[in-house]
């Protein structure tokens, strides 16, 4: 008997899932630039609407990617019928269904494009919203409860160059005024890096930084960093991220110069060899979303040491009880845990935001790129993001429901704008034609 027929269960009176919906959408990004070139004037997500029998729906978000959307659509097959308590089994028979996935297939790119996780994280969430609708709870009790109210996000600070994003694109809207207007500014140098900083920690609040490196040669990105401190001082924690596009001799020499700034150094080498000789030389801690990502590296990232601090990322470890699981590990093997984010919009937020209330404890202020949208699919707008920190939504579930008329808008931008899959390095062609993504460049 197929696996997935064990969790069609007609006789049992449950709810079971009638309806799915996958939905890609385009947001506005503004032109950030990282390792692997610039982003594009829109970034896609994809979101889920699951509903049960009873009419009950349940809702999340993932990276959009047309191969990612072609495998949720794959496993409809799998979850009509289902029951959405049952997620050990759906995971189970997603597993039988889709051939094997290897950590390999996250990419040389410094966002993951495996499949399976992302179908799974998505699913899960969309079930999870659904059972705590069905038991009037917030995700975050399903998780094992609330340890705080308010969960605390980074400031996180991007190269950039002029421009809004969007129908936009390299222009900017000369009525914007605060942080809109801000982040359509340029950004390529420690003034325009300190200036933005600034405007981003004036609008939200923030008390911790990240700059995302690996645009510019390393001396230039590490006077950066200099100028933060010399800026906030000790107050706030600084964190740079070069997304391994460094040599080792470099995230050395660099990593010595920065040794006593940072709270922090994201992925300065690629691989966990490479992390690990790296480690043993600096006193910084060294955080990674990039060499252990998946359960299936955590054996050798003890053997090696590779990292002291993985940062999880619910779309791309399986869903928030793997997270959950994984933050047991991290205590386990004396790893600390936070969280990595992509450009997203407000379910993916919400969902952030119950797991950064139930983690155990929440040392490092997580990254978002929420402040560089600034649309979104949620009834009511936007989540605010106060005094850095955003509250865990009310109401059971996520805590927040889709608005199905700017669903609608976002998804013909989708069709409107013609991006499948995210292409950084296709994009910056357009600026530089000669332009090419290299793994380690520096
Ligand atoms: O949004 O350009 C970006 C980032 O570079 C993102 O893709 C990374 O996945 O934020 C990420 C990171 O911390 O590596
Ligand atoms: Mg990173």
């Amino acid at each position: 008997m197929h696996n997935h027929l064990l969790i069609k269960d007609k006789k049992r009176s449950g709810p079971i899932i009638k309806e799915m919906h996958i939905t890609p959408i385009a947001i506005t990004d503004p032109p950030l630039l990282n390792a692997a070139g610039i982003h594009a004037p829109y970034a896609l997500r994809t979101v889920l609407e699951l509903v049960t029998d009873d009419g009950i729906s349940g809702i999340s978000e993932i990276p959009g990617n047309s191969d990612i959307d072609q495998a949720l659509e794959y496993s409809r097959s799998l979850v009509i019928g289902s029951d959405p308590y049952h997620l050990n089994q759906l995971n189970h028979s997603l597993e039988a269904h889709f051939s094997q996935e290897t950590a390999s297939e996250r990419g040389d790119a410094p966002w993951d494009q495996r499949k399976l996780v992302h179908v799974f994280s998505a699913l899960e969430v969309a079930c999870l919203d659904i059972i705590g609708k069905l038991q009037n709870r917030p995700i975050v009790d399903l998780l094992g409860g609330k340890m705080r109210d308010t969960v605390p996000f980074a400031a996180y600070l991007f190269f950039k160059y002029e421009g809004a994003g969007g129908v936009l694109e390299k222009g900017k809207d000369p009525q914007a005024t605060g942080w809109a207007a801000a982040r359509q500014e340029e950004a390529i140098d420690p003034n325009g890096i300190v200036a933005q900083a600034r405007a981003m920690c004036h609008a939200f609040g923030f008390k911790s930084i990240k700059l995302k490196g690996g645009a510019f040669e390393p001396r230039l990105e590490t006077d950066c960093m200099l100028a933060l401190y010399e800026e906030f001082g000790e107050a706030v924690p600084l964190r740079f991220d070069p997304n391994a596009i460094w040599k080792p001799e470099t995230a050395l020499k660099y990593g010595l110069e920065m040794e006593g700034i940072l709270e922090y150094l994201e992925d300065p080498v690629r691989g966990q060899e490479n992390m690990a000789q790296l480690k043993k030389k600096l006193k910084t801690p060294l955080a990674t979303n990039m060499c252990t990502t998946s359960f299936e590296e955590i054996p050798r990232s003890i053997q090696l040491g590779s990292e002291d601090i993985i940062l999880s990322d619910h779309h791309f470890w399986g869903g928030l009880r793997a997270s959950m699981e994984l933050s047991r590990m991290c205590r386990t093997f004396g790893r600390g845990l936070s969280m990595h984010s992509n450009s997203h919009l407000g379910i993916s937020l919400a969902a952030m935001v119950h797991l950064g209330a139930a983690l155990p404890e929440v040392p490092y202020a997580l990254d978002t790129h929420y402040p560089w949208q600034s649309e979104d699919v949620i009834i009511g707008g936007r989540l605010p993001i106060v005094d850095g920190s955003v509250a865990v939504p009310e109401g059971p579930g996520l805590g927040v429901e889709l608005d199905r008329s700017s669903l609608q808008t976002l998804h013909e931008n989708y069709l409107a704008c013609g991006i499948k899959k995210r292409d950084d390095e296709a994009e910056m062609r357009k600026y530089h034609p000669e332009w090419v993504f290299q793994k380690v460049r520096w």
